[in-house]
């Protein structure tokens, strides 16, 4: 295996403007820890590094609708989100924040040093204005239509839709989001990165050097934007939310988030370091160290050029040897979105799925959008954890472990001669260290976990062909030897699991009482794992069945949002014709109690209900079935209007009208005083 060496590994800071989703896990945080425990697992030195991005437009934004306070929501969401990772075992080695002083003064620093270096160019142009809120818009506070694509809804500064990254004074038709108002152009002064400086060097460094190791959706995007021409990048705001440009004459500006928040990886590296007792130096300006970043596509031309750009320009810091981005991950057949609430959020999952970390963590990885936007279904969660994890891992695991506590009170039996079998079982054993490593190596995740899981195919067909609890009965001797060989890839898939599923690996390690010492070069050299005469522990259980009623939850809990989206992009119907107030004084509105109700026979939709509105007690036929079973709403406080002509519905006469409206899910609801009244009260 390859001699060890230092990495820095950062993972994208996630905006502290909400809680994480299993898209941001699929498509960093899991590819990362994958990478930083198997790193560490084969005799690095490795720093993973992370924290919560706490400035940029979407914070304060987001603060001015709760009607709180900026610091709130970072504070809210910070605690929230480093819960998330530590729940589901993201190995960060340092999550750190960039509201942290060290962040700032490191930024300022970085600011200034460039500042000073006259790496900026400094530029009084005329920005988006926002004459009634104030404020000049950038970013996220401006709302236009995608020069490149024709999106109509493009941020300032990037466009979702086909991810380029543009200067707000770029949009055709901007809209302010505060106001919805159109904006005007006023002068400020500013400092501009001038990328088409570093266009020789970025091009020259990643399309030539980087050619053959980079991946292609990241070569791509790339040469698209070097293709276009690079142009000078403004990497300041004028807004009150960020770190102050430490400058002179550049009071009520702040560094844009960009700027700052890379420069995040950096600082947290210094409070790690510091923490430690480290030298932060190592991890950033050494060329023994592999820095490599693992992001979100839409993240990658800030992290392959605008940041290599202002480290270049720095000049004292290393570049990123590999920024391995991954696609998107969708949720059911459609996008992942904050907004429509289309997601699983990471701490709603544990609250239903307890304990389950890696089941989630494997599915993930299995299906991870590495080279492709991929779908993430419950049905495919169900179908891993049922087929893989529980039918093929945790089956060959327990039968280990249940079988060496039954024949031989949990202590590995002494091998008699190995068959050919036994020696090749052996011998594709110790290939599985190389075969995942090369994997990982090459950021294929999916490949790794998929070689991974083949370890426990091998061990439980190994088993189920050799079937040791059948040759108990005449050949003893034989089933000591069977055993022992099962148990080394049990000893080996402890070691081999645990950067992909760490919590399985700590229990499966535990229950082997594997010495902790073995790594994962070990499963590849040495001959034996787990020696004749070492004892185990009992057998725990790793993996659970997942039945179609806890996923079944989860699709109603999806489609109940998609009802919620739906009924909250309903227009409301516009208002009726003008009536005069006898118009409205002719309706005989009041309150009943349903007494009885029926379905009507060969009807979908129909109740019969016997309805007691005060003056008398009369047959009402209502549209509600869909909504409503006939023995939930006996008792049920409804408004009637009781002087509608009678008309038969399905031979049926109805004598009068109950008054219902629609529920954000779909459903109807009745229109009851609040509080029990006396049935024929008039509403009026
Ligand atoms: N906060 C953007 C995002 O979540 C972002 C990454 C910063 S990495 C320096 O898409
Ligand atoms: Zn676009």
């Amino acid at each position: 295996m390859n001699t060890p060496k230092r990495y820095t590994i950062t993972a994208a800071l996630p905006y502290t403007n909400g809680p994480i989703h299993i898209g941001h896990l699929a498509g960093v945080y899991v590819p990362g820890d994958i990478y930083a425990r198997f790193l560490r697992a084969t005799g690095n030195d490795v720093a993973y590094i992370c924290g919560s991005d706490e400035h940029g437009v979407a914070i304060p934004m987001r603060a001015k609708k709760e009607g709180v306070s900026p610091q709130d929501i970072i504070d809210k969401y910070h605690a929230i989100i480093k819960d998330s990772f530590q729940d589901f075992g993201i190995s960060f080695d340092n999550y750190s924040r960039t509201s942290a002083p060290i962040h700032h003064d490191t930024a300022s620093d970085f600011f200034k040093k460039l500042y000073e270096d006259g790496e900026f160019i400094e530029e009084v142009t005329a920005q988006l204005y926002d004459e009634e809120a104030n404020q000049y818009l950038a970013d996220r506070f401006v709302i236009g239509t995608c020069p490149k694509c024709g999106n109509e809804e493009s941020y300032g500064d990037q466009c979702e839709k086909c991810g380029t990254s543009h200067n707000a004074t770029d949009l055709i038709n901007p809209k302010s989001a505060i106001t919805g108002n159109v904006p005007t152009l006023k002068e400020t002064k500013h400092w501009f990165l001038p990328l088409d400086k570093h266009e020789a060097f970025l091009k020259e460094w990643i399309l030539e050097g980087h050619k053959n190791d980079w991946k292609p959706n990241v070569l791509g995007q790339v040469k698209s934007w070097i293709d276009d021409g690079l142009r000078p990048r403004a990497v300041t705001r004028d807004l009150d939310w960020g770190i102050p440009v430490p400058v002179e004459g550049a009071d009520g500006k702040v560094l844009y988030v960009w700027f700052d928040a890379p420069i995040g990886y950096i600082s947290a590296t210094k409070e790690w370091a510091a923490r430690e007792g480290k030298n932060w130096e190592d991890y950033w300006k050494s060329e023994d160290t592999q820095l490599v970043h693992f992001i979100g596509k839409d993240n990658i031309v800030f992290h392959c050029i605008i940041f290599p750009a202002m480290l270049k320009a720095h000049g004292e810091y290393i570049l990123p040897e590999n920024v391995p981005a991954n696609e998107f991950l969708n949720l059911e057949g459609n996008k992942l979105s904050t907004s429509k609430n289309w997601a699983v959020w990471l701490h709603e999952y544990l609250q239903d799925f307890p304990n389950q970390q890696d089941v989630l963590r494997y599915t993930l990885t299995a299906n991870a959008p590495e080279s492709k936007d991929n779908d993430f279904t419950w049905k495919d969660f169900q179908a891993k954890n049922n087929n893989e994890l529980v039918a093929v891992f945790g089956n060959f695991i327990n039968r280990i472990v249940v079988l060496s506590n039954k024949y031989y009170k949990g202590v590995i039996p002494t091998p008699n001669e190995f068959t050919e079998l036994d020696e090749d079982v052996l011998a594709q054993l110790k290939e599985f260290p190389h075969s995942i490593a090369k994997s990982i190596q090459r950021y294929r995740f999916r490949e790794a976990s998929q070689e991974m899981m083949n370890l426990a195919r091998l061990g439980n067909k190994y088993l189920a062909d050799e079937e040791p609890w059948k040759v108990i009965k005449t050949d003893e001797a034989r089933v000591q030897t069977i055993m022992y060989v099962a148990s080394q890839i049990a000893a080996g898939l402890a070691v081999l699991s645990e950067p992909f599923l760490p919590f399985t690996s700590t229990k499966l390690k535990n229950m082997l009482a594997l010495d902790p010492s073995l790594t994962w070069n070990d499963v590849a050299d040495k001959s034996v794992l787990l020696a004749a005469g070492h004892q185990i522990n009992k057998s725990e259980l790793l993996f659970s069945k997942i039945e179609d009623n806890a996923i079944q939850a989860q699709l109603d809990k999806l489609e109940a949002t998609k009802k919620a989206n739906e009924a909250a992009n309903k227009q409301v119907e516009p208002q009726k014709d003008t009536i005069e107030f006898d118009d409205f004084t002719k309706m005989d509105l009041r309150v009943g109690t349903i007494i009885e109700a029926e379905k009507v026979a060969k009807t979908k939709k129909l109740l019969k209900l016997t309805v007691d509105v005060g003056i008398d007690t009369r047959t009402i036929v209502s549209g509600i079935a869909e909504s409503f079973k006939p023995e939930d709403i006996i008792g049920q406080q409804v408004t009637v209007l009781c002087n509608l002509a009678p008309r038969k519905l399905r031979g049926v006469e109805s004598q009068g009208m109950i008054l219902m409206t629609d529920t954000p899910e779909g459903k109807l609801a009745f229109m009851e005083p609040k509080g029990k009244v006396i049935n024929g009260s008039i509403v009026s």
